[in-house]
């Protein structure tokens, strides 16, 4: 087991039965024109985090994790979209309506596409989900039972919308969650912080928090051990 100097105390995993999974990291939500943005929200708050995810996903590459990508995609019939769903948010620009990057939040348009920096690669997974969460009405449960996968690291966009709705779907079934404090952005600094807070309250009700480089540390350590 790997242990990762985190809160509200260290996170221990086994780099064989882990999972990365990334939420969201779509144009939908990071680039101005898509889905965050007719919400009325400052989409260049969420760009800190694509370098990070960037540099997580070549950490966990390098140690063979499996790797998870979700986009927040409806099918281009919209047979998934409940319309309460729809009819929220911005009504002159609601989801599955044409935007200057395709059909908003639909599958196979461009703006659904995950950005450049933190694409997945081949034989990573990608999961296309209908909810916030990434365990609704998705394979994500059959997938990591199937894989063995019993502890999860958890980064992406929005902290406290997708991801901690993913974290605490996780959570309930029993996955150990770390979330990557710097890989993961919110449009309200606020949220973020006190998702942050929430997630590692009262003995990490929901699970831990770390920043990257104290999971950076933890897979250094393991490799020191074995060189010695
Ligand atoms: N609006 C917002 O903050 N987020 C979402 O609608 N989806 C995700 O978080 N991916």
């Amino acid at each position: 087991m790997l242990s990762v100097p985190a809160l509200p105390y260290a996170f221990q995993f086994d780099p064989a039965h882990t999972a990365l999974i990334v939420i969201d990291m779509q144009r939908d939500f990071i680039e101005p024109g898509g889905f965050g943005a007719s919400l009325g929200n400052q989409v260049a708050r969420l760009a800190p985090s694509v370098p990070v995810v960037a540099e997580l996903l070549g950490l966990c590459r390098r140690h063979k994790l499996l790797i998870v990508h979700t986009r927040e995609a409806h099918r281009p019939d919209m047979a998934d979209c409940p319309p309460a769903k729809r009819a929220r948010g911005n009504p002159a620009v609601q989801i599955g309506d044409n935007g200057p990057m395709g059909r908003i939040l639909v599958s196979g348009e461009p703006g659904c596409e995950i950005v450049a920096a933190v694409a997945p690669l081949v034989d990573e997974i990608v999961l296309d989900k209908p909810g916030k969460g990434a365990f609704y009405a998705t394979a994500l449960g059959e997938i990591l039972r199937i894989k063995g996968i019993r502890q999860l690291i958890f980064a992406g966009v929005t902290t406290e919308v997708c991801v901690q709705t993913s974290m605490r779907e996780a959570n309930d079934r029993g996955y150990d969650c770390l979330l990557i404090e710097d890989a993961t952005e919110s449009y309200f600094p606020e949220f973020k912080a006190a998702t942050l807070e929430m997630i590692r309250a009262q003995g990490g009700i929901v699970g831990w928090t770390a920043p990257l480089q104290a999971l950076a540390s933890a897979f250094q350590a393991a490799t020191q051990e074995s060189h010695a």
